[in-house]
């Protein structure tokens, strides 16, 4: 009887989940269609947030969508120094973040003093930040790179001397990468890759002998020292589709799942770990839909947006 009566309840709960999400993306698209909006959405961001998207990528893709685009209102589905790049680059566009506090702990790991006074230390030094900035802290930057660019770009850069921040992971990666180069690096970190064990990869990959295990540089580098291949989000669903191989590990925030797996129906992704980000899963379908009512957009102080589009604008033209 007890049985029954969860099975029941479980049951409820599915059939009624199923309707209210279908209603709602519904809701959803018919509001974007009247407004002539263009939905971005990172891909951390939950399944059903992706589903309803126009366009799904990393930050430096949507970024640059989001400038080309002809659209004039922009709901991005994704933390706040994204949605925030997009405004900078295109601030006659009304750019909409639907949950106003999803930020990104590594980006606060900075502190703007600190900075200024780093910079007093190494004049010589070229500053490169990571997207995963403050606008504030952009503005104190020659350039910004994303995972996808970064070694590109730093390929380009004359200086030895390189300060980086605020990831401490992948500045050291960078730094492995290039060994002529001089990397200051700032002690940030992504709390949701930091927290990756090596054990962990351990156990999956006694499991599943055959499995190639793909690394976000975000990690640390006894975990990127496990990895058959070190990229971000996009590189490694591209690495995953290209390669011949059937069974991979991902070590990277659980979101990327949706298009891996849309991209590679007949091929197996494993998680040796739980890793989601929890402010790129505060965005839910009802957030999205009250955003396309409210219309509440960000706004950026003009000179700091000037002097931070100064970095994005040469992450732009060093990453072509
Ligand atoms: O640049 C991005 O979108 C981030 C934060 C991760 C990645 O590797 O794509
Ligand atoms: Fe920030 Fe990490 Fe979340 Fe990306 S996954 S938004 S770096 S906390």
């Amino acid at each position: 009887m007890l049985y029954y009566l969860r099975g029941m309840c479980i049951y409820t709960c599915k059939y009624k989940f199923g309707v209210d999400i279908m209603t709602l993306s519904e809701e959803i698209l018919e509001l974007k269609r009247k407004n002539n909006a263009l939905i971005l959405a990172h891909y951390y961001q939950r399944p059903e947030v992706q589903d309803i998207a126009d366009v799904v990528g990393d930050s430096y893709y949507l970024s640059k969508y989001a400038f080309e685009s002809t659209s004039q209102l922009i709901i991005f589905c994704g933390v706040k120094f994204m949605a925030e790049s997009v405004k900078i680059l295109s601030p006659q566009k009304k750019v909409i973040l639907p949950v106003y506090d999803a930020g990104c702990p590594m980006a606060d790991m900075v502190d703007e003093t600190k900075l200024i006074e780093l910079k007093e230390k190494y004049k010589d030094a070229a500053v490169v930040c990571y997207i995963n900035s403050s606008t504030e802290v952009k503005a104190l930057c020659d350039v910004c790179v994303t995972s996808s660019n970064a070694i590109k770009i730093i390929s380009k850069i004359k200086a030895k001397n390189i300060i980086f921040l605020p990831d401490k992971n992948l500045g050291g990666y960078l730094q492995e990468r290039f060994p002529e180069k001089n990397f200051i690096l700032w002690n940030g970190f992504c709390v949701t890759h930091q927290k990756v064990r090596v054990d962990n990869i351990k156990k999956s990959k006694e499991a599943i002998k055959d499995a190639q295990v793909l690394v976000h540089p975000e990690c640390e580098k006894k975990v990127r020292d496990m990895a058959d291949f070190i990229g971000s989000t996009g590189e490694i669903i591209d690495y995953a589709t290209s390669s011949k191989n059937k069974n991979f590990l991902i070590v990277t925030e659980e979101g990327v799942l949706r298009e891996l797996k849309r991209k590679n129906p007949n091929k197996n992704f494993y998680f040796p770990q739980v890793m989601s980000c929890v402010n790129m899963k505060k965005t839910r379908l009802e957030d999205v839909r009250n955003s396309l009512i409210n219309q509440e957009e960000i706004t950026i102080d003009e000179e700091i947006r000037l002097k931070a589009l100064s970095a994005l604008t040469k992450m732009h033209e060093m990453a072509r």
